[in-house]
């Protein structure tokens, strides 16, 4: 038994001691509580806190006041990123997260972006979907000068607009070496109905050949497909109260287009890149196409309980690249029937450098059959490598069944809601110094 498994066992018995006593003041803690984080700077004339959109496995920019302006700082830098157990990106990104950490501004606010490049390039940023004077709109050579490497550049307006928009680096090859992040803008009026949880997924798409870790930003085919940076199943499940209502906010900024696939529930989509959208438009559906440049916000009220997948459908955005594992072998796919590819999926399996469940049985004959293996061999459980507390309870193997654009929402009844709750307090508490990823 591992050190952390026996910890999470030890967690749990602690837990059910506790529980009961503290499910009240963990209900009054979120998500309403990361108001707090919001409101710290607030001054009496500040605009009322809000209620933030939570960026799973992504951190909030935080900000400090200037008289009446919130002030951030954005560095772009390059970023080692761990996008699945067993691979490792050079991406670019912003204050050593790729995607950058989420900005939250309230409609009417003044937001100050001191921005500092730490690329070996010039560089701006770019406010996607705002409205703003010309010379912060942060196109090269048309409305400034690049921000040349080592250069400060301070951004400065007023967000009149409410919705969910984004800042990206203005160069198509920087975005797709990962310069992109949220920029959500909360409404004076709050939306209505009101939202019990509210999530934000950053679309990506990776091209890194086996044993490199250089995305090939030229390429027009990807291999690597993440939600906030990581490919499940690394992304971290969403949690949902059940009974509660659920908002997504799901921006796209590659190659592809993606038709986002939410398992057991119906959603209507109340927003886009540019706002809100009114309730007369809202129509049941539960795959939303978020194209190149576009941000799509769906709601719906989780109403069964379960571990609910949602993720990108097209066939080959939910695998991940099993290249790497394969290391110096060639792969064999002239005929699939011959022993010699069979056999090398087969030993594959055995040889992944994590816990491999049990492959799926296969049929006696599987290797006389034209097209076998198709799926054989191709699920890797690592439940272990990804645990934490969002994943606890999950049955056994689950992560053989994530893989690439893909993540979950578990819709839990208040006992089993409460418990995962009071894991990631214990977590926070057990490593205070690291970097406080609010998911
Ligand atoms: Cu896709």
């Amino acid at each position: 038994m591992s050190g952390t498994r026996r910890r999470f066992f030890q967690d749990a018995a602690v837990l059910g001691a506790g529980l009961f006593s503290l499910s009240e003041s963990l209900r009054a803690a979120e998500p309403e509580g990361e108001q707090a984080k919001h409101a710290v700077h607030a001054t009496p004339t500040a605009p009322r806190a809000f209620q933030p959109m939570v960026t799973p496995d992504v951190s909030d920019l935080p900000h400090e006041m200037d008289g009446g302006a919130k002030v951030f700082k954005l560095v772009a830098e390059p970023v080692k990123k761990k996008i699945a157990p067993f691979k490792t990106i050079d991406a670019w990104g912003y204050n050593g997260s790729c995607p950058g950490p989420t900005i939250q501004v309230k409609q009417g606010e003044r937001v100050r972006v001191i921005f500092e490049n730490r690329l070996p390039e010039s560089t701006s940023m770019h406010w996607h979907g705002l409205e703003l004077p010309i010379e912060q709109d942060g196109v090269p050579y048309i409305s400034q000068k690049p921000v040349t490497p080592g250069e400060k550049y301070v951004y400065e307006f007023t967000v009149h607009q409410e919705g969910t928009f984004f800042y990206h680096a203005h160069s198509a090859m920087q975005e797709m070496m990962g310069l992109i992040g949220f920029f959500v803008a909360h409404p004076q009026k709050d939306y209505k109905p009101r939202v019990d949880h509210d999530y934000g997924l950053v679309l990506q798409e990776w091209a890194v050949l086996p044993n490199n870790t250089v995305p090939n930003t030229a390429a027009m085919e990807f291999n690597w497909l993440t939600f906030n940076g990581v490919s499940a199943p690394m992304t971290t499940p969403l949690l949902a109260r059940l009974g509660s209502r659920v908002r997504l906010r799901i921006l796209n900024l590659g190659m592809d287009h993606h038709p986002i696939h939410l398992h057991g529930h119906q959603f209507v989509m109340t927003g886009t890149e540019g706002g809100r959208a009114p309730e007369s438009t809202w129509y049941p559906m539960n795959t939303v196409l978020v194209g190149v440049a576009q941000a799509r916000v769906v709601e719906f009220e989780a109403k069964y309980p379960g571990a609910w997948m949602i993720h990108c459908h097209l066939p080959h955005h939910m695998m991940n690249s099993m290249m790497d594992l394969l290391r110096d072998r060639a792969i064999q796919t002239a005929d699939q029937t011959e022993e010699k590819a069979v056999g090398q999926m087969m030993s594959l399996a055995k040889s992944v450098p994590f816990e491999h469940v049990h492959p799926s049985p296969i049929a006696p004959d599987a290797s006389s059959v034209p097209g076998f293996p198709q799926d054989a061999f191709m699920e890797m459980g690592m439940d272990e490598v990804v645990e934490k507390p969002e994943t606890y309870g999950l049955a056994k193997n689950w992560s053989a069944g994530m893989m690439g654009m893909m993540t979950m929402v578990r819709v839990l009844p208040e006992k089993e809601y409460d418990a995962i709750l009071m894991k990631k307090k214990m977590a926070r508490t057990l490593a205070p110094k690291e970097q406080g990823h609010e998911s």
